[in-house]
Formats: structure tokens, sequence, C-alpha cells
């Protein structure tokens, strides 16, 4: 795989920066329509062969490596006249020549290859971090977004320096390049700035949360936006505090990290979920889907130690690509598609590598199997390996970003591979955000700038113990461990069940905020439903508000009537164990677990003539949250045919609770506008209606009166009643005349 997607890269597209996988050419920037910020990637400087140099070492192909290295020094120009996106280039760019010149290092020292180096890589990359630096120009600190490579910032002729404001993540992932760069080189000022950018950061953490947003004014510090997750935005900074202390041994790192890590665990992580939530108000979700770029944090959960949390998540995305094939760029906390784009990314690949390490169950190795089957059956084009425009159409996108070469075959690659197999120890080096290879001996190395004295010395047999945490001892290597986790969440959305195993257990409930679902679909207006209780004793008088779904029967042309009963297993997630007994009645299914989607077709599948969701949300109600609208799962629902109402627990909890205490409970769902025997008591109304206190309508005369207002007032329901098996009726009826 790797063979062919780095081979197209060189015969369709060097020097380009990248590949056009459905053209069969390269992307030169200016050439092709603009794609926006993404094109701030490419800066006419070879980005894929640099992003792939030290691949090529970990993959054995040491010949491709000498001969890209030397295509590197002779082709490759820094001072273009681009403007390009600091970040980007430092993770992809410097990073990509730092990774190469320490396995060009090593290879010449062991003598096998590369004896003609003398540093020129690191040569390269220090030019690059002068090219940069003029980014760093703020008075906070905090550096500029763009820079031209030519022109730097402030040049009249740079064509940049009029943006505000950058990215967390953006201003937050430059220690690992700059510092090693630093170290390697011997100047210390890249470390200094990187380090001071760092610094203003802290300082801007928001002090009762210990919470950061994910864009900041870079002149002021001010917080541009407040959300605050663990994905787009923000990934790296996180990311770059734990791999800074393990690279350079600086206690003062690991502190920040645990710090936000706390505040990430209290607030963001609600397992398996990772919701975003306000910085200042961190209680309240913003927003009820996650991104792509999130599934990095399992694997730093890893590296944390922090092996339970990790394996939560890891198996819930797990279940994402079960369900879609790919991530797709944002799915909701339902696991529907939110953005269908799958761009290649290699961070659920990442974390995979990290747990199959951690835990050494087989199990990752089959995820991984799963990853790599559906490249070669989903991406896999003649001249590479092209991005999914859209996980549910499958169709392509003329793209392929260097992380495919960078870090996809790395992580891939090292999942499958011996320890001996490698060209080096693996656990030497730590891996930036784009999976370039740094050694941690760099933290032996005199750090070049001013640290406060935050750096110890330390007596050479701590060197481990405190600069990389050791898989061998932090994790217990017993597979059956995470087994036992991962079985909790093994059909979150209910796809891949072998219908012979057991039941599925419950979920942990989700803290799924309903108002986000809500506030996605504010234009839409949500037709108030309700399910009726008309089987004595209820005789229409209790009346629930219900949601409606946007698929399945459309309950406001047609209503639908049926006794209940409870699906086993409740969430309906999986195999349906109670199949005959559900037959022809409308089903209780607990929300949670899998998508609406999934339980209906199940549900219908198993002989359901309707199906109540019922939230799982202990307290909720219809008083207290506001109606949203059930949707697909992104897929054609055409096949969903039976009615979909949805109930708040607390309205859930009247329907169980009258499903345990009598024989029969029928009920029937309509919209709320045309509620059968209106005047009579409703749940939400206990004050008197047409006379009647609700005593008074609780006495047994007062329901017969009920019973027959309401059978006057709807003959359909008369005539469904007298087509119904009469035991309950009649038993009722004559304990009432007694
Ligand atoms: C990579 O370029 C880096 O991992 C970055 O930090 C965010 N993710 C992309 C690939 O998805």
């Amino acid at each position: 795989m790797f063979d062919h997607a780095y081979g197209s890269y060189m015969k369709y597209a060097y020097p380009a920066d990248e590949l056009m996988p459905l053209s069969c050419r390269g992307r030169v920037r200016g050439l092709e329509p603009s794609r926006g910020d993404i094109d701030d990637s490419l800066g006419k400087f070879s980005l894929t062969l640099i992003d792939t140099l030290d691949t090529l070492v970990l993959l054995n192909r040491l010949e491709e490596f000498e001969e890209a290295v030397k295509k590197t020094l002779k082709d490759v120009r820094l001072d273009n006249d681009v403007v390009v996106s600091v970040f980007e280039t430092n993770i992809r760019v410097l990073g990509g020549l730092l990774g190469a010149h320490v396995m060009a290092d090593l290879l010449k020292q062991r003598g096998e290859k590369m004896h003609w180096y003398r540093d020129e890589l690191l040569h390269m990359a220090k030019d690059l971090g002068y090219r940069l630096l003029p980014a760093f120009n703020t008075t906070s600190g905090l550096p500029y977004p763009r820079v031209n490579l030519r022109y730097g910032v402030l040049n009249p002729l740079s064509r940049t320096g009029t943006e505000t404001d950058t990215c967390t993540a953006c201003a937050g992932t430059m220690i690992l390049e700059f510092a090693a760069l630093s170290r390697l080189s011997g100047d210390s000022v890249f470390e200094t700035y990187a380090r001071k950018a760092l610094d203003v950061l802290w300082e801007k953490r928001q002090r009762d949360s210990d919470l950061m947003g994910t864009v900041i004014n870079i002149h002021n510090g001010a917080w541009v936006r407040r959300d605050s997750g663990v994905g787009a935005g923000i990934d790296s900074y996180y990311e770059y505090l734990m791999k800074a202390y393990i690279l350079l041994g600086d206690n003062m790192y690991l502190e920040r990290f645990n710090t936000h890590y706390s505040a990430i665990m209290k607030y963001i992580s609600q397992p398996p979920l990772l919701l975003s939530v306000h910085m200042h108000n961190p209680t309240v979700n913003v927003r009820g889907w996650m991104d792509s770029l999130l599934a990095f944090f399992p694997g730093l959960q890893v590296l944390r130690g922090d092996l339970k949390p990790a394996i939560e998540t890891h198996e819930m995305l797990y279940q994402v690509t079960k369900q879609h094939k790919f991530l797709p760029e944002a799915f909701t906390s339902e696991f529907r598609v939110h953005w269908g784009q799958h761009p290649l990314r290699p961070e659920f690949a990442e974390s995979t590598y990290f747990l199959y390490k951690a835990t050494g169950d087989p199990y990752y190795l089959k995820v991984g199997q799963s990853i790599v089957e559906k490249l070669n059956a989903h991406t896999r084009v003649p001249c590479g390996f092209a991005a999914v425009q859209d996980v549910r159409t499958g169709i392509h996108e003329d793209r392929m970003d260097s992380f495919f070469l960078a870090e996809m075959f790395k992580y891939l690659y090292l999942l499958f591979s011996e320890k001996s197999h490698l060209p080096f120890d693996i656990d030497d080096y730590i891996f930036t955000t784009e999976a370039h290879l740094l050694p941690v001996s760099l933290s032996m190395a005199e750090p070049s700038c001013e640290v406060n004295g935050t750096v110890r010395t330390r007596p050479l047999e701590d060197l481990f113990t405190y600069s990389c945490p050791s898989t061998q001892t932090l994790f217990p290597n017993n597979p059956t461990y995470a087994k036992t986790i991962r079985d909790n969440y093994k059909y979150l959305t209910g796809v891949g069940r072998d219908s012979h195993s057991s039941p599925a257990r419950y979920l942990r409930v989700f803290r799924v905020k309903l108002v986000a679902e809500v506030s996605q679909l504010p234009e839409e207006e949500v037709v108030p439903l309700i399910v009726q209780l008309i089987s004595p004793p209820f005789l229409g008088r209790t009346v629930l508000t219900a949601g409606p779904a946007k698929f399945g029967m459309d309950l406001t042309k047609q209503e639908h009537g049926g006794s209940i009963v409870k699906s086993v297993p409740y969430t309906a997630c999986a195999h349906i164990e109670n199949a005959l007994e559900l037959q022809g009645h409308i089903v209780l299914a607990l929300r949670g677990g899998c998508m609406f989607a999934a339980k209906a077709r199940r549900l219908q599948e198993a002989g359901a003539i309707g199906v109540i969701f019922i939230d799982q949300r202990e307290g909720s109600s219809s008083a207290e949250t506001p109606l949203f609208q059930m949707v697909g799962d992104g897929e054609p629902t055409q096949d969903i045919t039976v009615p979909l109402v949805f109930l708040f627990s607390r309205e859930g909890a009247i329907l169980t609770a009258a499903l345990q205490e009598h024989c029969n409970v029928d009920v029937l769902l309509l919209p709320k506008e045309r509620q059968l025997g209106r005047g009579m008591v409703s749940l939400s109304s206990s004050k008197p209606l047409l006379g009647l206190h609700i005593d008074d309508v609780y006495s047994e005369w007062g329901k017969l009166e009920s019973y027959l207002l309401l059978l006057g007032n709807s003959p359909r329901v008369l005539a469904w009643w007298l087509a119904r098996e009469k035991s309950c009726i009649a038993q009722w009826l004559s304990n009432l005349l007694q």
C-alpha cells in the first residue's frame, strides 16, 4: 500500500506538493482552483516528499530514503514567495526535515547508508526555522497564523500579516520541532519563542475551569472562540504539553498538561464521548457532535497512562467506523454523519497502535486489519489513494494529503510489526503530531534557552523514569483488561452484533445535551405529538407529550395505535430476544447505545408496528427540555415505515409503570392537536376541567364517564376496542360495576 501511494506521488506528482490521485497529476498551488485555507499547507516545497522521508526509514526502504534525501537537497527550495500556514509548515516540513535528519544521522553512524551525509537536512531545517520566526513578531508572543516564506510577515511584499486570530493548536504546536531544532542546531532562539507562546496560552487558561478556547487574538490574547474540546483547533496543544515533557524532560510541561487533563476529564470527557463545552461555563455542551481529529485523544491518554477512558472512546470510534466505513469529519453523539468527508486521516490508526502497544490485546490488530481493508476497498485508485468526499456516498475526492504517507503508514506498519523487525528501537523516539520521529535523548541535551530553572539535572538512571512513560511498567499487559471495558460499548451503534452472543449490556448513560440537537435544527418546526393511553384505567386521560421523527410513518397524516411491549434488550441495539412477544405491538426502546434508525429497523424487522423511544437521561421531561425531531443515520430511511415517537424519561416512566401495573396498555400515537377526548385531565394539567377535579376523575365513575366520553369522541377508538381481546376490558368493567 505504501509503495502504491508513495510510488504514485513520485511518478505522477513530484516535485509538486501533493498528489491528485484521480487526475494522476501533482497539485501545484495557483494552477488549481483555490481550496481556501487547506492550500496554506502547500509551499511549493515538495511537501509530500519531505513529509514522507522518515516513513521510508521506518518501513525499511533505505535505498529510497537515500534517493529521496538527495532529491530533497537538490530540488527543494524554501525561499518561495508563498504564504503558508505556520502550523502546517512546522509540523509537516520542519518536522519532516528534522525526522529525516535524525534518521540520516542514525544510518550514517551505523555505517550502513548515508555515509556522505553532512547534516544538510538540519541546515535546511534551520533555514526553514528562520523563515517561520517572523510570525512570532507580535506583542503577545503568539504567532501569526501565516507567513510568507520569502518576505516574512510585515514586509509590504508579504501579502500577509493582517490576521488578528489564530487557533490554540496553531500557536501551541511548535515546541517539539522548535526545541529539537534548537537543541540539534545549538541556536536557542527557536525553543525560546515556542516556549514563550506556550507561556502566553497557559496564562490565558480559564482559571476556574482550567480549560482553553479554540481561537485566540494574537495581539491582545483575548479568546475569540470559547468552545473547549479536544478536537479541531486545540488537539495538538494538549498533545504537545505532554510530549514536550517526554522529549525535553521539563516537569513544568507535565504539570500544565495534568492541570488541563483533569479539566478535560471533568468536563469534556463523557465516556465514551468527548463533547465540547463552554470554557467559562463548562457544564454546558456547546454542540452535539464530535470531529474526527479528536480520535488522536485515546492515544494521548495511553501515553498519560489513563487506559480505561482511552479504551472506551476508541471503542466508540471503532463502532462509528463500522457504521460509516471511515470516521466522518464530524459525527453526532448519536453517531450520525454531521459532515461526511474523510480525508484519509490517520488519528484512529494512531490510537489503535497505542492501545495495542499498551494492552497487547490482539483485538486491536483486528481493528487495524479493518482499517487496512477499508482503505484498500474504498480509497485505492489507480494513481494512489483518494480521500472520500462523503462517507455516505463513497464518492472520491481528488486529494491525498501528505499526512497519509507521514502518519497512516507509520502507525499501521508499527501495529503489525515485531519490534525486532524494525530498523531501530521505536521506544527511543517520540512522535510529533505529524508522526515525525524525534529522539527522547534530546531531554539530555542542554536546553539552549532560558527556562527559569525549571529543568532539573537528574541522575542518569532516572532518565527514563522521567522522560518517557514506560509501557512495560505502566500498563497491565493483560489482554482481558481492555476487553472487559470494551464489552460495555460493543454495540454502541448497533452494528456488527453476532446474533448468537449474549445481550448487549447497558451502556453508560450519555450526558448528551438534547438542547444541542434542537439548536442544530433551529429553522425546523417540530410538530408535537402525544402518546395517549386509552386502555382502562387510563381511558385517554393520560396524555404524554412526545417528539416526532423525520423518518418512519408520518403521524400527522395518519394516527396509529396498539398495545405496548418493552423490547429485550431495552436499547434494541442488539438482536431482539422477545421478537415473538412484540409482534404486532408498539415497542418501547431506551434511547442511546446506537442510532434511532438502527433500533427502528431492528424492531420493525422483529414485527413491531411502532416504536416509542424513551430518553435514558434521568429526570428529563418535555416541560423542561424542548422537543426535537429524531433524524435518520445519514443512510436512506425509506425502509422504515412504522411510526416513531420520542418520550423524555419522566413521561417514559409513566408508560413503563403503566405496563408493570396493567395486563394491557393501549396507546394512540397522534398529533397533540388531535388529542382524543380533549377537556379531560392530562398529565401536565391536574387543574379542574369540565367541572371535574382530578380526584373525581380518578373515581371509578369518573373513569367510566371519561371512557364513555372518549368512546363517544372517537368511533375509531370504539371500533378498535371492539376488535381487541376483551379479557382485560371485561375484568375492568366487572370491577367497575361491582
Ligand atoms: C495531521 O496533519 C496532524 O496530526 C495534525 O496535528 C492534525 N491532524 C492531521 C492529520 O489528520
